[in-house]
């Protein structure tokens, strides 16, 4: 494994190396998970992960789904080591090595010709890093995209970095970038072929719409069949209807969506959700040979949404769904106690039906039975596991408690009780 890490810079030859006399450095930072509602789907360049069309997410709320990683340096480690939900896992892998090179190069810009021998120090020893999710990794929920931001982030504090670290979780994995930010975030794809204009920035914050809530329905706990690394550049190379989508559709679709944030409007904020989520999986089925994210589940609750929406009269909830087939649903506080019951009957809980629902709170609706008679039509029982309960939600986040970190005084996992 070659790797740029400490390159040149020797404890030994620290100058007043008064930092150096510190054995441990650590910092604990926490990280968003975030759903697309304009999908990023194929890169021009895979090595510095530039994609062909901008994108924009929503980040959900670390209440209920985040990411918590501790970094830690010493003079005392030997090697670089990673651990994930307390495995270890290889330290080498070529976007960790990025992520880490990346944020390096950034703390010794900043220290510049300055004195800072304690970043000078830090940046000579190897790190140890701990990762882990708060929900289960085999659900199928976005866990690259808090989990790069998460690294990123706690790197930078480590080192004292505080720059647009945006483009370097980008380099971990594309959807990373836009976990950077809380709230409503665009990746902008940028026109530079070296990167430096592929950044993510905040549309609006997680205040900005506090009605809005999300429900991820999870349907199944298995992998997914084509990784999304893989898949998107099977699409870019055979996908007519892609590059149409990244050339046409999408700038277009930008720009609605961002008007439909700005103004609160659910009605077109939702349909240009599903629509886009929609046309998203038509590039996976125009690809050659075919990819297939949704399921016979997924496509059920598709027609469910849609005869809910019907029944109303308007966009009450919107899908989406990316390379998998769990649903995210995104509705307004004052439907989320009538949707959930639907889903209820839709789905009826095969065992666990005291944690059907998770997450933030849900009242108790009572269906009325022309409602149930035009929405509710084939029920398949214990077919959603369970049903996540969240909201948008802030960027990464420091942890200031010691008692938090996923490291030991010994720069070893620890176990929390
Ligand atoms: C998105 N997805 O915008 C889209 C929609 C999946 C469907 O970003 O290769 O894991 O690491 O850049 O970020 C999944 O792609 O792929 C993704 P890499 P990533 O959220």
């Amino acid at each position: 494994m070659c790797m740029a890490w400490g390159r040149g810079l020797r404890p030994g030859v620290v100058p007043g190396a008064m930092a150096a006399e510190r054995a441990l450095a650590m910092a604990t930072c926490t990280a968003p998970v975030n759903i697309a509602v304009i999908k990023y789907w194929g890169k021009r360049d895979t090595d510095l992960i530039l994609p062909i069309n901008s994108s924009l997410s929503v980040t959900l709320h670390q209440d209920q789904l985040k990411t918590t990683t501790t970094a830690a340096a010493s003079r005392d480690f030997t090697e670089d080591r990673l651990w994930l939900n307390g495995a270890e896992v290889d330290v080498g892998h070529p976007r960790v090595q990025a992520c880490l090179r990346e944020v390096r190069r950034l703390a010794r810009k900043r220290r510049g010709g300055s004195e800072d021998t304690a970043t000078l120090s830090l940046l000579s020893y190897k790190v140890h890093v701990a990762s882990e999710n708060n929900f289960p990794t085999a659900a199928g929920l976005a866990s690259s995209a808090a989990g790069y931001a998460c690294l990123v982030s706690a790197l930078a504090r480590l080192y004292g970095v505080e720059d647009e670290l945006s483009e370097v979780a980008r380099r971990g994995s594309g959807s990373a970038c836009r976990s950077m930010w809380g709230g409503f975030v665009q990746w902008q794809r940028g026109e530079r072929s070296d990167g430096t204009d592929s950044l993510a920035h905040q549309v609006a914050p997680e205040t900005h719409w506090p009605e809005l809530r999300v429900l991820v329905l999870v349907v199944s706990g298995k992998k997914k069949p084509v990784a999304s690394t893989a898949g998107m550049q099977t699409s870019v190379e055979t996908s007519p209807l892609l590059k149409h989508r990244a050339e046409v559709v999408v700038p277009e679709r930008l720009a609605q969506m961002i008007r439909h944030i700005r103004e609160r409007d659910f009605e077109g904020f939702g349909q240009l959700t599903m629509q886009d989520s929609n046309q998203f999986h038509a590039t996976c089925l125009d690809t050659f040979p075919p990819i297939f994210y949704l399921n016979d589940l997924s496509r059920h609750i598709i027609a469910l949404a849609h005869r809910y929406n019907t029944h109303h009269g308007h966009t009450k909830v919107a899908y989406t769904f990316d390379a998998g087939p769990n649903a995210v649903i995104f509705t307004l506080a004052d439907t989320v106690d009538e949707f959930v019951e639907v889903v209820r009957c839709s789905f009826p809980p095969a065992t666990n039906g005291d944690q059907f629902v998770r997450g933030l709170p849900v009242g108790s609706a009572a269906l009325p039975q022309e409602l149930m008679a035009a929405v509710v039509t084939e029920p398949v029982p214990g077919a959603v596991q369970y049903i996540l309960h969240t909201k948008p939600g802030p960027g990464p986040q420091l942890v200031d408690d010691p008692s938090q970190h996923l490291l030991g005084a010994d720069g070893l996992p620890r176990r929390h009780a």
